[in-house]
């Protein structure tokens, strides 16, 4: 398969600005930018989906660059149901740095900040060199815009197109980029810089958009729970990064595969087959958490996600060392310890743990209860920090699913 063959076998490929892009994208050799603006101080998962281009691309011959928008990030690019909240100079440039660090350690490309060449441009030569480019009709037309239209956008919302026109402008005359990257709902901003540069230079510029990834109900990908999955390892561990993956739906596990990997093919075509035919083992799931958390967290970090499941799966909590307990138990219920030894039913029945007394002696003698990895049916067992894992922790289980922590 070609580069453009590949793409679309992905399910990357979802509009695409002239035909002949199919031969440029075959040939290599183009310059392209994809863009984000630094609205947060992580990427999620959303964004490594369409980040990801910038490496299959230069796989196949291409240069990518990638654009921070430290000047758009502060005017915002309109959302279709509402006007963003305005964020502060002081917390873009600290976002800007963050998402920097992140997308060179990610992919090593060059990186651009708008803002370099933004912020020299006065209110009148926008309005003149730029501005007078735009007619309202078309602007008016643009999807998100139209749809923004009965319950209001402000004229620094409405703006933004314009500007990232400009960057296109920009990129295409001083860094020879010819073409643009984005998921599908950059598109009228793409447009808006391909017509711009076509006015003023007379030139064809080219681009494509990806489909966003989504679920099987339509819903936004990369979010559990209400939660985002981030690539900051401090906002989303490697090991509740593995959780969200070996959890996705199996409807959708297989496209995961083929937009979020770099896996062949044929890889992807066993491991469909290898799913269909016993899906319980989760073979596709396991391929696609080790491919993605190994890609952006290392393969440390994925064997470490991969012992702390096992070791919640097993109750064999003993092996794991405090920073994996913390990591792992992150969203069980936990206690900052008060007495740093106490009986076992007084300390299951102060930390609500169990009903009462009588509850906490019966699971206890009936051998539901296990403390750091280690039945206790003895009555007069006393829970206490000498025996905590590191010093620090207590872990109960009862039974199979029931975990709680006590912290010391
Ligand atoms: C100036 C700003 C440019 C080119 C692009 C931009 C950012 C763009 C945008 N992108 C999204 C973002 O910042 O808002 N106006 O979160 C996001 N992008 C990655 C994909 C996307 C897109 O970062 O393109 O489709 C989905 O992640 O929504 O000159």
């Amino acid at each position: 398969m070609n580069i453009f063959e590949e793409l679309q076998w992905r399910g990357l490929i979802k509009d695409v600005s002239d035909p002949s892009l199919e031969e440029k994208l075959n040939k290599g050799g183009m310059k392209f930018y994809i863009g984000t603006d630094p609205t947060g101080d992580s990427l999620h998962i959303g964004h490594f989906s369409s980040f990801l281009i910038c490496k299959r691309l230069k796989d196949a011959g291409h240069y990518p660059i990638v654009l921070i928008g430290g000047a758009t990030g502060l005017i915002g690019d309109p959302k279709p149901d509402s006007e963003r909240p305005m964020v502060s100079k002081e917390t873009i440039l600290h976002n800007f740095d963050c998402l920097k660090e992140q997308l060179v350690n990610l992919f090593g490309c060059e990186v651009v900040n708008n803002y370099d060449w933004s912020k020299d441009i006065n209110f009148i030569d926008f309005l003149r060199d730029y501005g007078k480019y735009f007619n309202i009709n078309y602007m008016l037309n643009k999807d998100i815009v139209a749809r923004r239209i009965d319950q209001g956008i402000t004229y620094t919302e409405f703006s933004y197109m314009i500007m990232q026109a400009l960057d296109f402008l920009w990129l295409y005359e001083n860094k020879d980029v010819t073409m643009q990257v984005a998921g599908q709902d950059q598109w009228g901003n793409i447009t808006s810089g391909i017509e711009l540069i076509r006015k003023k230079l007379g030139k064809e510029a080219y681009a494509f958009t990806m489909p966003l990834l989504t679920k099987s109900d339509g819903s936004k990908f990369g979010k559990t729970n209400g939660k985002a999955i981030w690539l900051d390892s401090k906002k989303t561990s490697p090991y509740e990064m593995y959780q969200f993956f070996i959890n996705v739906e199996d409807a959708k596990v297989i496209d995961y595969l083929k937009f979020l990997t770099f896996l062949t093919k044929e890889q992807i075509e066993d491991l469909e087959a290898r799913h269909n035919a016993n899906p319980h083992l989760r073979e596709a799931h396991k391929a696609l958490a080790k491919e993605v958390i190994t890609f952006i967290h290392g393969e440390d970090a994925y064997n470490q996600a991969i012992k702390i499941s096992e070791a919640l799966f097993s109750g064999n909590v003993a092996s794991l060392t405090s920073s994996e307990i913390e990591m792992g138990f992150n969203d069980v219920p936990s206690v900052n310890a008060t007495v740093e030894e106490e009986n076992i039913v007084e300390c299951l029945v102060n930390n609500h743990f169990c009903q009462s007394k009588r509850e906490a002696r019966e699971f206890i003698t009936n051998g539901a209860i296990s403390i750091n990895g280690s039945q206790v049916r003895d009555l007069e067992y006393v829970v206490s920090k000498n025996k905590a894992i590191d010093n620090k922790f207590n872990v109960i289980r009862r039974g199979k699913k029931n975990y709680f922590l006590i912290r010391y």
